[in-house]
């Protein structure tokens, strides 16, 4: 999973001016081969030089004059428009092994975890998608905003009907104002857990990161390892009602690491030299747990979050909830250290259920300065990672997160707030369907998960096309309550009543309405962390807390500054969250838990957000391949 680093490709932009001089002067200029010699001098100068030459030739040379125009206008439309990247993802079978256990998983193009997508800031990204399996499919571009083309969003029957066997779907769109790391995934019942893969998104040409420069980027992707069919899993898990079986391990970059049985060979190998600042992409494409990450012996600087630059901080040990990316620069000892050392993940749990309670590592290994003694008679030094339940780490951690909010980067923070929304986010129970026994809480009940103790159901229709042919009737609502309709303690003792309600309903926001969510977790079952993620939308985490939001107080600390802006943050454990953003983006967008188990409970909604007046504010057309239901 390594990459090198991509330098911005001037060379290209230059061919294609010299050939676009040349073709002008072909055509104007009579072949004029001094003007030829002349245009070849031009980009063969330096920046300075061809200034200095620009204008002690172009007065002489009025044609000259006119194709230089017609060139920097060219090379100027090529920069801001970005070029269009175009991948295929062949949905197939696979066997893979780990763990002495081989199993045939779902994967694009044979590949796990699945292939690297790579475009600049501004790109346009053309994805065919063909399914040759007999599943359903989606695959949905994690983080990127889909600005009018919510069609290519990819959530199961919320934007879009599944691709169905032998079927295709072309997704298409651009990355707008975002650069940095992101992912793809499926996004349909739990096939995500092996079709997954990176999105790097590298500044536009001729940008470079706001940090020092690193030597190497290198991707490190969190899963987890199912011994048996996750599909079989969840399915058996929402008819008993139980919590549904635990994952046999996790995985860095696909591979679990040496302290899980057969898995020696198994094991993620980062070789670094000495003294050199690498850039590691974390994504945390795990199921069902958030992370926490560290490497023996070292620091590391948090420079980006879901493709947003960060004000740097450095910290030992970090914590990444599913659904979250995380870069980090790593600066190497600046001598050979005599060691290696080993990087691990395991899981941060607050809840009640049982839950995989292992931890994968990776080694960092230093090249030897004499390139022939081997570092495997190297000491291997281990990392501390914080307790399994530390809440306090992860606030302390989460809040160290803070926009750039400078010029180049400003924190487009809504200052003032049209519309305010107060949402519980936990667990619950549907009852038992008569005449069946049910493996839930109390063995009488089934697990269920919601919002404002609506659980809810997706439709058998995509809620976007629904919405957009005017066909909303029967598949969707738009009454989701914008409160708790029986206000409780939510963080405290849990009301007898513990049934959820269970409807599509939606919420309706005009284009542009300033946001302000309040994310309230519920003990109800078990206080637990909720990483929620927004469709089509970055958000600003504004404020956070412990126990029960105080909507006369707790505003008064908002951060309205220099807030993180994300895509995913963590409701935490018997806490709260407060985001804000503007519904800049119209169309349908999920927001759901991203601990899977969760979201198939219901932990998870849906808004509408309308037209604006302009025709850029307006979302587009349905592409002509969009499956059908
Ligand atoms: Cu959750």
């Amino acid at each position: 999973m390594e990459m090198k680093i991509l330098v911005p490709n001037q060379q290209q932009s230059y061919i294609s001016l010299y050939i676009c001089s040349l073709a002008f002067c072909s055509h104007s200029c009579s072949s004029n081969l001094q003007q030829i010699k002349v245009a070849h001098n031009f980009f063969a100068k330096s920046p300075a030089e061809r200034k200095n030459m620009a204008t002690s030739h172009l007065p002489s040379f009025p044609s000259m004059a006119m194709l230089f125009f017609f060139c920097v206008l060219l090379l100027l439309l090529e920069n801001a428009a970005g070029k269009t990247r175009h991948y295929t993802f062949n949905i197939q079978y696979h066997n893979v092994t780990r763990l002495c256990h081989t199993r045939t998983i779902l994967s694009v193009n044979r590949q796990f975890p699945g292939p690297r997508l790579v475009a600049r800031e501004g790109d346009g990204v053309i994805v065919k998608v063909v399914n040759h399996i007999a599943e359903n499919v989606t695959i949905h571009w994690h983080g990127v905003r889909q600005l009018t083309t919510g069609w290519a969003d990819g959530p199961s029957y919320v934007t879009q009907c599944p691709i169905q066997t032998n079927q295709s779907y072309i997704y298409n769109f651009t990355i707008t104002g975002q650069r940095g790391t992101l992912w793809w995934h499926a996004h349909i019942s739990w096939l995500r857990v092996t079709i997954h893969g990176p999105i790097i998104i590298l500044p536009k040409r001729n940008e470079s990161y706001p940090f020092e420069k690193p030597l190497k980027e290198v991707t490190i992707m969190f899963g987890e390892w199912f011994n048996t069919d996750p599909e079989a899993i969840i399915s058996q898990a929402l008819q008993t009602g139980a919590g549904p079986n635990i994952s046999d391990s996790y995985t860095i970059n696909g591979l679990p690491g040496l302290l899980y049985n057969c898995s020696s060979k198994d094991t993620y190998k980062l070789k670094v030299k000495p003294g050199k600042t690498y850039l590691l992409r974390l994504i945390n494409a795990a199921l069902n747990d958030e992370l926490f990450f560290s490497i023996a012996n070292h620091t590391v600087t948090v420079v980006e979050g879901d493709a947003v630059y960060v004000k740097p901080f450095e910290t030992d040990k970090l914590l990444i909830t599913p659904g979250q990316t995380t870069n980090v620069l790593l600066k190497t000892k600046p001598e050979f250290p005599n060691a290696s050392f080993l990087m691990a993940a395991r899981p941060y749990f607050t809840g009640r259920g049982s839950f995989d309670n292992s931890t994968t590592v990776g080694i960092l290994e230093y090249e030897h300065p004499s390139h022939h003694k081997s570092s495997k008679n190297l000491t291997l030094l281990q990392p501390t990672l914080p307790s399994i339940n530390a809440t306090g780490f992860v606030a302390n951690f989460t809040r160290k997160f803070r926009s750039l909010a400078n010029a180049k980067f400003p924190a487009n923070v809504p200052k003032t707030v049209d519309k305010k929304f107060f949402f519980t986010v936990g667990l619950g129970t549907n009852p038992c369907p008569k005449n069946t026994t049910c493996q839930g809480p109390n063995n009488s009940s089934k697990f269920a998960a919601s919002v404002n103790n609506v659980s809810f159901q997706l439709p058998s229709v995509a809620i976007l096309q629904a919405y957009y042919f005017g066909q909303s009737n029967g598949v969707y609502t738009t009454d989701f309550p914008t409160q708790p309709l029986i206000p409780f303690n939510y963080t405290g003792t849990a009301p007898n009543n513990t049934n959820v309600s269970n409807g599509t309903r939606t919420v309706v926001l005009p284009f542009n309405t300033s946001v302000e969510l309040v994310l309230q977790d519920t003990s109800i079952l078990g206080a637990e962390s909720h990483p929620l993620h927004l469709h089509g939308y970055n958000f600003f985490v504004v404020g956070q807390g412990f126990g029960n939001f105080n909507a006369s107080k707790d505003p008064a600390n908002f951060n309205l500054v220099d807030p993180m802006e994300r895509n995913t943050a963590g409701v935490p454990a018997g806490g709260w969250l407060a985001i804000r953003f503007f519904a800049d983006n119209p169309g349908a967008w999920f927001m759901h838990c991203h601990l899977d188990v969760h979201t198939s409970w219901g932990l998870r909604m849906a808004w509408i957000v309308l037209d604006g007046p302009q025709p850029n504010q307006k979302l587009q057309p349905p592409p002509s391949d969009l499956p059908q239901c």
